[in-house]
């Protein structure tokens, strides 16, 4: 394993959805677990334990509400953490994004944005951090941004008239 998905609950998993995409894309192994900071509390430091045995390079935690996933899971490794905060409940993700983003000196997060943006760019991030010490993903990592550049030249020119 390469990657290691938390989620917060399994009403959260929409949101990684793309994201998960994304590792298979790259080629990127990765295992997904539903745990929560709250409600399982001793299964999740079990599964981060776990998890950097088998390998685990980077830990990617979502969760909304008061998202504490991606800093309990940051407290039990120095690994890093990537916090995708889920829009749910009243508040419409604020409530978890700073929950996520607003870690103490110590234990970073490296917050995303919410929804399925942040869970696509955490993949991304994920992707990122591998490719370090990986040239094959940096490759890879290069020709996804050329794609999507091209992609925005390509509708740049179908709203233009009498094109
Ligand atoms: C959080 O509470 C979860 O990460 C989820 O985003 C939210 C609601 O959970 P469920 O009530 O749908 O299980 O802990």
């Amino acid at each position: 394993m390469e990657v290691c998905v938390f989620l917060g609950s399994e009403s959260d998993y929409d949101v990684i959805k793309d994201g998960l995409d994304i590792l298979k894309e790259f080629g990127v192994l990765f295992e997904m677990e539903v745990t929560s900071a709250h409600r399982s509390p001793a299964r999740t430091v079990r599964l981060v334990e776990e998890a950097e045995k088998r390998g685990a390079e980077v830990f990617i935690a979502v969760a909304g509400r008061a998202a504490h996933l991606a800093g309990v899971v940051a407290a039990h490794t120095i690994r890093p953490v990537i916090g995708v905060p889920v829009e749910s409940g009243g508040l419409g993700g604020l409530d978890a994004l700073l929950s996520t983003v607003q870690m103490p000196k110590g234990i970073p997060v490296a917050a995303m944005g919410t929804g399925k943006h942040g869970g696509s760019n955490a993949a991304l991030l994920a992707v990122q951090i591998l490719s370090v010490k990986r040239p094959k993903l940096r490759d890879l990592l290069k020709k996804h941004r050329e794609k999507m550049a091209a992609q925005v030249e390509a509708a740049s020119l179908k709203l233009k008239p009498n094109a």
